[in-house]
């Protein structure tokens, strides 16, 4: 899953697609090709920054800023459009659009989210997220995070049934740095067998993250090495998609896992 951010301010690569205060279609378009080519099979759109302090966006502000690129990329590529979005509206208007997932870091939380991610009829990733994005990394706190992360997105699982949601619509992500602590993030990414074993297909996100940055001492743009190795940890304990912002040299990474993998097979 190649993450394309349709933000101003994202810090893994904060306005990289922006022309002044317009996200530049051609420049967007080039990335998403990019990917694609890399070997993305998933694209996720984001138009909200999620880091800690962002400036809150309106749904309105956020439809402008994803829909476009969901339609341009829907009529080009050969690729499953996700959306990145907790904004029930958005999910709507992106199914019509040509999304093929919706991928919500507020695991459909927001009044109105579950039934509109229910009427698109479209597969949901559901996001572990403890507190909100301005203040979650102040002081998170958890007794034991797997299994707390584990019943949480439990739980969840459970609104999405009741609102006829069904199980094999669904996908779950441990949501790595969303009110997490290194030692949190360490203790998840030990532990991802234990949420695996929920049986649903778990979604990965350490790209560029900022562990990389306390544990080494990197600043952004030095953290592809440890991303690539994280992914591929993150694959052998089952991971089943990694998202990521460098598809081509995350896909080689994580193919020598698997090419490891088959020939101890046979
Ligand atoms: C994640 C995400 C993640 C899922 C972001 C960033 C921060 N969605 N959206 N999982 N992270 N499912 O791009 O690093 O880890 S925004």
């Amino acid at each position: 899953m190649g993450v394309i951010n349709a933000t101003p301010d994202s810090f893994s690569d904060g306005g990289t697609l922006y022309r002044g205060s317009r996200l530049d279609m051609e420049r967007a378009m080039a990335r998403a090709r990019e990917m694609a080519a890399g070997g993305a099979a998933i694209l996720d759109i984001g138009g909200e920054s999620t880091r800690p302090g962002a400036r809150p966006v309106s749904p309105d502000e956020e439809m402008d800023r994803v829909l476009p690129l969901v339609g341009r990329i829907a009529a080009e590529l050969p690729v499953v459009i996700s959306v990145d979005t907790s904004s029930p509206t958005l999910m709507r208007e992106a199914a019509r659009a040509g999304a093929g997932l919706l991928n919500d870091v507020r695991a459909l939380t927001r009044d109105g989210a579950l039934a509109a991610a229910a009427d698109t009829g479209l597969p949901v990733c559901l996001m572990h997220m403890q507190g909100e994005p301005g203040t979650m990394q102040v002081a998170p706190h958890y007794a034991d995070v797997v299994n707390e992360v584990a019943a949480c997105l439990q739980g969840r699982v459970e609104a999405c049934e009741r609102q006829g949601i069904s199980r094999e619509r669904l996908l779950l992500d441990p949501g790595f740095g969303f009110g997490k602590s290194v030692a949190h993030n360490m203790q998840l990414l030990h532990g991802l067998p234990r949420l695996a074993a929920i049986g649903l297909p778990l979604v990965v996100g350490l790209s560029r993250k900022s562990l990389i940055g306390k544990l080494l001492g990197r600043n952004v743009e030095q953290r592809l090495p440890a991303s690539l190795a994280l992914a591929v940890l993150a694959a052998e304990r089952g991971a089943a998609v990694i998202r990521t912002h460098d598809v081509a040299a995350t896909a080689d990474a994580v193919a020598m896992w698997t090419a490891l993998e088959e020939w101890a097979g046979t």
